[in-house]
């Protein structure tokens, strides 16, 4: 086991926010550790709570057009108020997450008398594992999450034989919620629940419990292990969501991982998770084995400390999270990942898609995990046949639509009746971005081919949604920009507004996605030059009264000028036109705007902190990216370093791992720029196995805050740029063949061959 990699503590959990998750993607499971009566809180990613709804407003088509005109005429509350009820969704909720319930094991081993406690999570092989003494017996429990084998399994093992002895039940909200819940002979546990009526969904989990030595009994709703030398739990579940008969599917799963044995699960996971976990390492010099446990740790940083090695466990607990909870075949990442222990959570736990399910994966491409990515893309294929209805009914238009919100149905009517949020009509459109990201790091055809398609369809929707103004601009309205208010001179407040600039900067992104995929795929000629032309009407980025980035098309006082949201950068991150060196005016504009936002208390959420991570770095601050990766562990990070909104939510820990990659890494310009924002915090160190936009995985060392070497190694064939900021450089093969270069200032260009490995270093001058 790698010691630098896992997290550990002295004490069993004492509340969620301790326990440690696994997960399989669409299986999950919160580790609580405790020896007297354990917890494992169990999700499974398709629990929500009913059916697909028909929640299109009937009544917006025939109130659109007022909208607009009350806005164009400065009537904001009026406009508000008519579009509250004619522009949201009915119902205004879509569907929410639900736990899957919880497995108490009741062991009866006092923690008074329990000594030699430590439990841990490995991410090096997704194991999570508990061990103690209680009255001279050593008690060991590893638990994992197998995506092969679709089980959570848990081995029970003791010193002595003859000592394994407990009782399991599963409970669901203290079973209020709960249709059948019987034992069997043999071991097992059958649980069934309907939620949300006649077309909701049908959930089936199968517990099974087997014995080496002692006995296994059923007595009503629990199962007993009586002086055991060893057991085996595993947990399946499905919902009617993928399964028609889900218990048939619950058994079957189970039979198969019983036959099989823990020992030959446990290989097939390891070896699963290890394909994935262990292509990319990265070490900035942190201790190799630090003694103390990870709350400590945790807690001595947040006092104001300095720990490298916990800033790397960080960073791999990001890919480790992603592996866990989003897989090829499972649900993307919701608000909590996967991990959820409310029947009513924080913000439903579903796919908030004006900022936070589109942040859970930017890690995905760059940290080498793409097919962690595909779930969200299964996700913008369900929500397109929606979406189209969404577009027609409510805004008479063609194409694909989705606002902020959506839920495991792909539903894509308008969410809640909140002004700054509910109407924004760009949910889509982003999403869709991630298909064109997919490409950019894979140059994948066949992909591009489909995802096209997809791409298209989120643009056509904009070619008839999109307004004129008097001068000849192309605006989004209503809109608004997520999630901040803005005061006009006569003092009145409002978020509804014309032509947002997040909106724009995403349609130009969305629109140049498009017209490059259609040159590249040689497709739709007429289509590409009507969007070039709406592209060249869309409104640019302007320079506000404060030299900031203007977020909305008028130069309006913001309400909150510390809000948490700071969507109007989105072209400096996550999209790509506003850099330093191509539009160093609008770059300066983008830091008075983070700068002000800071200085008004903004990064106050961990997804806000994570933004500004990634928002410095492509300014190329290494100090400020560092500055603001040091709050987010200081003041956004709980004990089993889950990210804090407040409450949990897992964004922080996507973007913050994604951050230090943007700090080490970055490839949005069609170059590969290597350090682009080291901090001095991080004088050394190396990262091996990233992926770089173009087809390439990239290395890099360095020492004393300068670069050392880089490595690339290409996977597509053609043109390849380099640089490292004000450095000369210098190209290899690695078997030390010379390269032809031809040099632009600090970049320089070379023609990359399939499977060729090529090393970079600086010259001495
Ligand atoms: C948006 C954000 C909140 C939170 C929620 C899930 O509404 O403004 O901060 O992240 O999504």
């Amino acid at each position: 086991m790698d010691e630098a990699m896992k997290l550990w503590y002295t004490r069993p959990a004492g509340t969620w926010n301790e326990a440690l998750p696994i997960g399989s993607g669409r299986l999950g499971a919160m580790i609580f550790g405790r020896t007297s009566e354990e917890r494992i809180q169990l999700n499974e990613d398709s629990v929500w709570s009913g059916g697909p709804m028909d929640r299109n407003n009937p009544d917006a088509l025939r109130h659109l057009p007022e909208v607009r005109r009350l806005l164009v005429e400065g009537r904001l509350a009026e406009g508000q108020r008519l579009a509250a009820m004619a522009l949201s969704g009915t119902p205004e909720s879509q569907r929410h997450y639900e736990p899957l319930g919880d497995l108490m094991i009741e062991f009866g081993h006092d923690e008074a008398e329990v000594s030699e406690y430590c439990r841990t999570l490995d991410l090096t092989q997704a194991t999570a594992s508990v061990t103690y003494q209680w009255r001279g017996v050593r008690f060991e429990r590893e638990h994992l999450a197998s995506y092969p084998c679709g089980v959570i399994a848990v081995r029970i093992a003791a010193s002595a034989s003859g000592s394994v002895s407990f009782r399991l039940r599963f409970t669901r909200g203290r079973q209020r919620f709960l249709d059948s819940l019987r034992t069997e002979s043999g071991g097992q546990l059958v649980m069934k629940v309907g939620i949300g009526g006649a077309d909701g969904i049908g959930v089936c989990s199968v517990v099974s419990v087997q014995a080496v030595g002692g006995k296994v009994e059923n007595y009503g709703e629990f199962l007993v292990v009586d002086q055991a030398d060893e057991a085996v739990i595993l947990v399946s579940a499905g919902t009617t969501f993928r399964h028609a008969d889900p218990e048939a599917y619950a058994r079957e799963t189970i039979m198969a991982a019983r036959s099989l044995g823990y020992g030959k699960l446990r290989e097939r996971h390891i070896e699963d998770y290890s394909r994935l976990f262990g292509r990319v390492t990265l070490t900035l010099g942190g201790a190799t084995a630090d003694a103390r446990p990870t709350d400590e740790r945790l807690a001595a940083l947040q006092a104001g400390g300095e720990d490298r090695g916990l800033s790397e466990l960080y960073f791999q607990y990001g890919r480790y999270l992603l592996i866990a909870c989003s897989r090829p075949g499972s649900l993307p990442a919701n608000l909590q990942g996967i991990w959820n222990e409310h029947f009513t959570p924080p913000w439903d736990s579903k796919y908030t898609i004006n900022i936070n399910a589109q942040m859970n994966y930017w890690p995905a491409e760059a940290c080498n995990l793409a097919e962690c990515h595909e779930p969200l893309f299964d996700l913008i294929e369900r929500m397109r046949p929606n979406g189209r209805e969404t577009a027609r009914r409510m805004y008479g238009c063609g194409g694909f639509v989705a606002h902020h919100n959506t839920d495991l149905w792909g539903d894509t009517a308008p969410q809640d009746i909140y002004i700054p949020a509910t109407i924004w009509p760009m949910g889509a459109a982003w999403l869709c971005l991630h298909l064109w990201e997919h490409y950019r790091y894979t140059l994948d055809r066949s992909f591009l081919g489909k995802a096209y398609e997809t791409m298209k369809e989120a643009a056509v929707f904009f070619l008839d949604y999109l307004t004129e103004t008097a001068d000849g601009k192309l605006v989004t309205t209503p809109s608004v920009s997520p999630e901040n208010t803005y005061r006009l001179r006569n003092g009145e407040e409002g978020a509804l507004c014309i032509g947002p600039s997040m909106d724009s900067q995403i349609l130009d992104e969305l629109f140049g996605a498009c017209i490059e995929a259609a040159e590249l795929l040689g497709a739709d000629d007429s289509f590409r030059a009507s969007l070039g032309e709406a592209r060249s009407r869309l409104p640019q980025p302007k320079i506000g009264r404060h030299g900031q980035l203007q977020e909305w098309m008028e130069d309006y006082e913001e309400t909150e000028p510390g809000h948490r949201h700071i969507s109007h950068l989105f072209a400096l991150h996550p999209g790509s036109r506003i850099t330093p060196r191509q539009t160093p005016a609008l770059a300066e504009a983008a830091r008075t705007t983070l700068t002000r936002r800071l200085a008004h208390g903004g990064g106050h959420t961990g997804w806000s902190r994570a933004w500004m991570i990634n928002m410095w770095a492509r300014l190329r601050d290494g100090e400020e990216a560092y500055g603001n990766f040091a709050a987010l562990l200081r003041d956004s990070t709980l004990p089993n370093l889950f990210d804090n909104h407040p409450p949990f939510q897992i964004d922080g820990n996507f973007g913050g791992t994604a951050g230090m990659v943007e700090m080490l890494l970055q490839s949005h310009e069609g170059v590969i720029d290597l350090l682009p924002a080291l901090p001095t915090a991080w004088p050394s160190g190396s990262v091996t196995g990233l992926r770089a936009r173009g087809g390439y995985e990239v290395d890099i060392e360095w020492a004393d805050g300068a670069l050392v070497s880089g490595i690339i190694r290409a996977n597509a064939e053609g043109a390849c740029r380099v640089r490292s900021e004000g450095l000369r450089l210098s190209i290899a093969t690695d078997a030390g063949a010379a390269v032809a270069t031809v040099a632009d200032g600090d970049t320089i260009t070379f023609e990359a061959s399939v499977g060729t490995v090529y090393v970079v270093m600086p010259l001495v001058s």
